[in-house]
């Protein structure tokens, strides 16, 4: 009885001290990994709190059953050595042993069990969210749509805002690097939010530690989880499912602020996409073609053909000197329009407008010189 409670007030103060130290030194921190760092994300949600707990718990369990073992093995071998004369004792099978090892051991895997049960259903309760977001995986970039809830209509994509020359050693390495992003997903706090997951190729994961979340996102799948978040603040992710070649270069950063923040912002993204409607009727002259699909070019195909457009041999083709692109354009949209192989399908990524001009600007580019060199939104249009 007196063990137990020695015990008890033993396990207290391991927790106490380990409660409380890692917050302190990861005080600054609002997402990315540290360096040294040693603990979990600070939890800025009930689940991560949860997990956190439970991650002491579990941590302090193994550590009281280490050290009971291990005493009880030294105590047994100092103390019967053979030295010291001891005779072994010569028994088969002691049924109140075999019992107590069945029975304790049992015990402490429901003690275990149960509280981490709990947590994890939690977690799966999807129910009653404020805003519902798709996020969809791509090689390499994450998707938003907000299908639900204050926001409901936005959409866009997320990529990687470190300059390659960050990357390539050519410049020193920003603060954020490798977990920044051009468009964050914002959402209010306080709010439950829910994140409904899929992907266009392979199996990607979206995780942000401070949220307590990590799911899968699936081609052909649909996933969810959710999270409420309860601290203003900027919280960094990546994908963590190894997804290819640039698997490391696309991160998620979620921007938690306060509602009437969300609202300007709400206000702001619909005027923006409201502005960049593209009319697909609209007749485009080459040049205009050619520079916005540049732009195209660069944020969603340059991963894979590169910017010499020679692509990666055995990989990805290359497209300077590629007959489609030289040869009739229909089959040129075609295999943008729907992809083939390890090539992604554009048509519901991109708008006619952005697949008509990335597909000028490989016609004119590098080395090509296209007889058919202009594709015009329309012709995009027919084709789907
Ligand atoms: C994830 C990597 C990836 C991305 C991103 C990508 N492609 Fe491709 N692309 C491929 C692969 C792989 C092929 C070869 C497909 C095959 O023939 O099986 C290909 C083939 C093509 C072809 C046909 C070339 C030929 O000679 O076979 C064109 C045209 C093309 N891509 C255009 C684009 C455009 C435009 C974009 C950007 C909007 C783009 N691709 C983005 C991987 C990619
Ligand atoms: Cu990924």
């Amino acid at each position: 009885m007196k063990d137990a409670k020695r015990l008890q007030s033993l396990m207290l103060g391991a927790s106490l001290l380990m409660a409380g130290m890692p917050l302190a030194v990861l005080a600054d921190n609002t997402g990315g990994p540290t360096v040294r760092q040693l603990n979990l994300h600070p939890p800025v949600t009930k689940i991560a709190e949860e997990i956190y707990s439970l991650h002491n718990l579990m941590l302090i369990i193994c550590l009281v059953i280490f050290i009971a073992v291990f005493a009880v093995m030294f105590y047994s071998i100092i103390k019967h050595r053979k030295s010291l004369g001891h005779q072994a004792a010569k028994f088969h099978e002691s049924t109140s042993v075999e019992i107590a090892w069945t029975v304790v051991p049992f015990l402490i895997v429901i003690g275990m069990a149960l509280p981490a049960t709990k947590t994890v259903v939690a977690m799966k309760d999807t129910s009653n969210a404020d805003i519902t977001i798709k996020a969809t995986g791509m090689q390499w970039k994450w998707g938003y749509n907000y299908l639900a809830g204050e926001g409901e209509g936005i959409n866009f994509l997320s990529n990687l805002s470190t300059p390659r020359e960050q990357i390539n050693n050519a410049e020193a390495k920003g603060e954020h690097y490798l977990m920044e992003v051009d468009n964050p997903v914002v959402v209010p706090v306080n709010k439950k939010i829910r994140i409904v997951l899929t992907a266009n190729d392979v199996i990607h994961s979206w995780m942000i530690p401070s949220f307590g979340v990590k799911q899968d996102a699936i081609p052909g799948f649909v996933r969810d989880t959710w999270f409420k978040a309860e601290k203003i603040g900027t919280y960094r992710g990546q994908c963590v499912e190894l997804c290819g070649k640039d698997h490391a270069f696309m991160p998620i950063v979620v921007n938690v602020v306060s509602d009437e923040d969300y609202k300007t912002w709400v206000d702001g993204k619909k005027k923006e996409m409201a502005a960049n409607v593209d009319d697909p009727n609209k007749v485009w002259t080459i040049d205009e073609l050619v520079q916005r699909g540049e732009k195209v070019y660069s944020s969603n195909c340059i991963a894979c053909h590169q910017a010499n457009g020679k692509g990666v041999p055995g990989s990805f083709a290359a497209l300077d000197g590629s007959p489609i692109v030289l040869g009739p354009k229909k089959a040129n949209i075609d295999i943008v329009l729907h992809g083939k192989g390890a090539m992604p399908a554009w048509q519901s990524v991109l708008s006619e407008t952005e697949i008509a001009a990335v597909i000028t600007y490989t016609r004119n580019h590098w080395s090509n010189k296209a007889a058919e060199n202009i594709v015009q939104p329309a012709d995009v249009l027919a084709a789907k």
